[in-house]
């Protein structure tokens, strides 16, 4: 039998270069070797898929691993994954019970929205900042194509309400066009600022064009926005990892249209609503969840216009249909 990574640490034989992944096609994982900043190919050991984890993809990118280099060669395997400092999970799409790890070692998420073409609902974007708060991912909220939100429009009166309700909230947000450039100056710094960041959103919101536009050189596949529904068609069909220039990354998502709740226990919810979590204390039961209790300090807060009530009434919707949501 061949000895584990760690048995062969443990008899001082040499163990493998350190990697960062950048990107993974299913079954080849582009790996930055740290110490010389090439990038290898390398393939997984079997041996790290039966790690007992309910996840499609054991090795995410993101992840830091070691790895094994075939002599001379530009390709070498994943022998071991090193620990994660946190993690975005969801829902495997096709396999309910599985899950799957869309990045790791995250400093900040950038969840880019469009008031249209498509529209993101406030309940998507409030899956998506449950799921990061759950994970310890700060969130920016990045209002994309405002260049189709023109003063005096509706689309204009829309984008002002949703900054209105995420600034109630405590959660910053953005206003850019891959456009037009507006925006794109303070978003570079923000992404300067923080790291490893990812870049997230429904199909269509306009991820791609946005990192062609930072990254010069970048030439990244974008998709008009389709048919009727006016869903963004699939382009980006794995997760990304793009050094930036100021040092960090930007990491590109394919679209994501559900952000199913894993690991996440429904009485909890609330504690990722940080402005209703916070009124808990004014509630006279302490176990509140803020739905037909009396005297509940949450409800008091929406009547008076200090909790949004979008927001609100978007708790207790994946309140109630948490069942379902748990495994979209
Ligand atoms: N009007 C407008 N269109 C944009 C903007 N950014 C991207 N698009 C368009 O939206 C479509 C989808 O963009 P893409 O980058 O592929 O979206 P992704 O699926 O999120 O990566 C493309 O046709 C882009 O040209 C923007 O700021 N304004
Ligand atoms: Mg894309
Ligand atoms: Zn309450």
């Amino acid at each position: 039998m061949e000895p584990s990574p760690k048995d062969v640490s443990k008899k001082g034989t040499h163990q493998g270069p350190k990697g960062l992944v950048l990107r993974s096609t299913g079954s080849w994982y582009e790996v930055l070797e740290l110490s010389t900043g090439t990038v290898i190919s390398c393939r997984i050991q079997g041996k790290l898929r039966l790690r007992g984890e309910r996840s499609t993809n054991p090795i995410a990118v993101g992840d830091y691993v070691l790895i094994q280099k075939q002599d001379e060669e530009k390709t070498g395997s994943i022998t071991e994954r090193l620990e994660r400092r946190n993690s975005m999970v969801r829902k495997s799409v096709n396999l309910s019970k599985e899950t799957h790890v869309v990045a790791a070692n995250l400093d900040r998420a950038f969840l880019i929205a469009t008031v249209v073409q498509p529209a993101t609902s406030t309940g998507f974007m409030d899956r998506f900042l449950v799921t990061a708060h759950a994970y310890q991912v700060p969130v920016t909220i990045v209002f994309n194509k405002v260049d189709v939100c023109a003063e005096g429009t509706p689309e204009r009166a829309q984008l002002e309400y949703l900054e209105a309700v995420y600034e109630l909230a405590g959660i910053p947000t953005l206003r850019t066009s891959a456009t037009t450039g507006e925006g794109l100056d303070s978003l570079t710094q923000q992404l300067a600022a923080s790291g490893v960041n990812l870049l997230s959103g429904h199909s269509g919101v306009g991820k791609s064009t946005l990192i062609n536009a930072l990254l010069p050189g970048t030439d990244l596949r974008t998709g008009e926005v389709s048919d009727a529904h006016q869903k963004g068609k699939h382009t980006t069909t794995f997760a990304e990892m793009f050094p930036l220039a100021t040092g960090g990354f930007i990491i590109d998502t394919p679209g994501i249209k559900g952000f199913g709740l894993v690991h996440l226990e429904r009485d909890h919810l609330h504690h990722y609503f940080p402005e209703i979590f916070r009124k808990l204390d004014g509630c006279k039961f302490h176990n509140c969840l803020h739905r037909n209790e009396p005297h509940c300090a949450v409800k008091k807060a929406v009547e008076e216009g200090e909790i949004a009530e979008e927001r609100y009434v978007n708790y207790i919707e994946l309140y109630e249909t948490f069942e379902s949501n748990s495994y979209r």
